[in-house]
């Protein structure tokens, strides 16, 4: 088939909702959960704030508009490589410069919900991932690949999301030698439905923070804050996650959609 073709039998597909566009973020607001870190690192990101400049009244009568007051890692958001300082270097790693054809990929949806719901520190390792492949096939390079926890349905609740006690946050994400394995596979980026890329307790593993340490070494992208990885297969849908082209931006909100086969009547 030419490429011509396959795009002409996606676009009826779209239209026909054959294939569905599943809506991949969460609400972005002054309620989204922001990441807390840990006092000695004195400035978070602020809360998101939304500001009426008008709504068809005596500041535009036929207008409706807002400003914002907003973080670039906030809700659900992208990572690019130069938010981490193993990948300060890559010229083509921040949110204006970063190869565009990268951001459409298949996506791999590991789900782990279950062990997430019964351990909020769950780590994902190689095993697990090896464990993945032998049933739905081996992780392609330039693909996504997602933990799915179904932490979204934590997302209402700032204190439930973070899941943060004396101890700090506790919540799922990746051993750094389940990234590596995965940055070996060639992936384009790693994603997950908590707060960050990391597990909670990440600060304390070798190197600190796996996920953003070796994705970004490696120039490979970061999701945070997905949300109805519930609603994908495993394998076969893909997703676009792309970040708002700020100017030498380290990340962004973004719309993540993955467009996903109906399931055959
Ligand atoms: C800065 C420091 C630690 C973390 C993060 C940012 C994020 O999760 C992020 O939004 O990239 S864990
Ligand atoms: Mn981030």
């Amino acid at each position: 088939m030419t490429s011509a073709a396959v795009l002409e039998s996606l676009g009826r597909m779209i239209l026909s909702g054959g294939i569905e566009v599943v809506d991949c973020s969460g609400r972005l607001g002054p309620e989204t959960p922001i990441l807390k870190l840990p006092p000695d690192f004195a400035v978070d990101t602020p809360k998101v704030e939304i500001h009426r400049i008008s709504e068809y009244d005596k500041a535009g009568p036929f207008w409706a508009w807002n400003w914002l007051k907003l973080g670039e890692h906030s809700g659900t958001h992208f990572d690019a490589p130069h938010h981490w300082i193993t990948g300060r270097d890559f010229p083509d790693g921040f949110t204006d410069t970063l190869d565009v054809q990268r951001l459409v990929a298949p996506v791999n949806v590991l789900d782990f919900s279950a062990e997430c719901a019964a351990d909020p520190d769950f780590l994902l390792t190689v095993k697990h991932i090896e464990d993945w492949e032998a049933r739905h096939g081996r992780i392609g390079a330039g693909e996504w690949v997602v933990l799915r926890s179904d932490w979204d349905a934590r997302a209402h609740d700032e204190a439930l999301f973070l899941n943060a006690d004396a101890t700090g946050p506790h919540t799922p994400g990746p051993t750094a030698e389940a990234i590596a394995f995965l940055i070996d596979r060639g992936i384009v980026g790693w994603g997950s439905q908590c707060i960050g890329t990391d597990a909670g307790q990440a600060g304390g593993m070798d190197p600190p923070f796996p996920a953003h340490n070796l994705l970004h070494k490696h120039n490979r992208f970061g999701l945070a804050s997905l949300a109805n990885l519930s609603r994908l297969p495993p394998r076969g849908a893909i997703l676009i996650a792309a970040p708002l082209k700020i100017a030498a931006g380290t990340g962004s909100p973004i719309r993540a959609l993955a467009l996903v086969p109906k399931a055959q009547g």
